[in-house]
């Protein structure tokens, strides 16, 4: 049975993006297939300016993707500066289970999954060089904490990076994380999704745990890694994140007032938590009683 099965999902978008996932795991599939298809679905069919196909250039013009994906008995694979591809994540999976290796960056990750056969095509939407064209006439890099409130499914307007952690009828745990990192990035800055135990840390044992936001707070943190281990040591999902959240203010706390910074988490039961630095913060959690309950984060501001 799917009794036990769930799925959960960083923002509005997660509520599809859990769906598509949903029906690999309502079918008996695997967590590690359900991400994957999920996460596929966020790069390939929305329209929305930190995913995939439609994600906002670096400060260059050039689009740029990194994605992740982990399972829950430590295998994982990333890929960091992708360019011309449009799934990520399953290259992300390709260098996982195809290569000695666990990340691939810029020209050998694009290398790479060209040999895996993926095909290499020009990604950058007219609507985001548009929007990069208008940026460069003050060219400030100014991350928003949340571009808009966003509370109903949907709503395609404004999203940010796909996070999602799963757990499958035989309680294996898996997550996968994908993105177009922050907008008018330098040429070349990689964020915390495609870093593993930053943007995306799973493990059987205990839980996996996602994040969104400003990514160099993630990385300064390990931040997955912290709020899995922050469960380990016997913390709700909900609490594991929130004393999260409050390292990431500790550390920085003058950049935490103006900074998004957002945690997910689903431990071995498939109980899930969340929480943000900022209000605005929505997930999406999807099980066999309701397939598209999108959830507001408590926040510190
Ligand atoms: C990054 N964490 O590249 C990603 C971006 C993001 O909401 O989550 N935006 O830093």
């Amino acid at each position: 049975s799917n009794g036990r099965a769930r799925v959960v999902s960083t923002w509005d978008f997660g509520v599809g993006a859990n769906q598509a996932a949903w029906k690999v795991l309502s079918a008996g599939g695997s967590a590690l297939d359900a991400v994957e298809t999920g996460a596929r679905w966020a790069e390939s069919e929305l329209c929305n300016p930190t995913v995939g196909r439609c994600g906002n250039p670096d400060r260059d013009g050039v689009l740029s993707l990194d994605a992740s994906i982990m399972a829950g008995d430590g295998r994982c694979g990333s890929v960091a500066a992708l360019t011309d591809i449009l799934h990520p994540v399953s290259v992300a999976r390709k260098v996982m289970e195809q290569t000695p290796h666990v990340m691939l960056v810029g020209e050998g990750a694009q290398q790479f999954a060209v040999q895996q056969g993926f095909p290499r095509e020009k990604l950058l939407t007219p609507a985001a060089e548009k929007a990069w064209r208008e940026w460069l006439k003050t060219a400030q890099y100014t991350p928003e904490i949340n571009a808009e409130r966003r509370t109903r499914p949907g709503d395609s307007s404004n999203h940010d990076t796909l996070g999602m952690l799963a757990i499958d009828a035989h309680g294996q745990l898996a997550g996968a994380c994908t993105t177009s990192g922050m907008a008018w990035k330098l040429h070349g800055r990689v964020g915390d999704s495609p870093i593993i135990g930053a943007g995306l840390y799973v493990d059987n044992e205990v839980g996996a745990a996602t994040a969104s936001g400003v990514g160099e707070e993630m990385i300064r943190n390990a931040a997955s890694f912290l709020v899995v281990e922050l469960m380990r040591q016997g913390r709700s999902p909900a609490e594991a994140c929130r004393e999260a959240i409050a390292r990431v203010v500790r550390k920085r706390p003058e950049a935490s007032k103006t900074l998004q910074v957002c945690f997910l988490a689903l431990d071995r039961n498939g109980e899930v938590g969340a929480y943000a630095l900022h209000r605005g913060f929505v997930y999406a959690v999807c099980d066999k009683d309701r397939q598209d309950d999108l959830r507001d984060s408590a926040s510190v501001y």
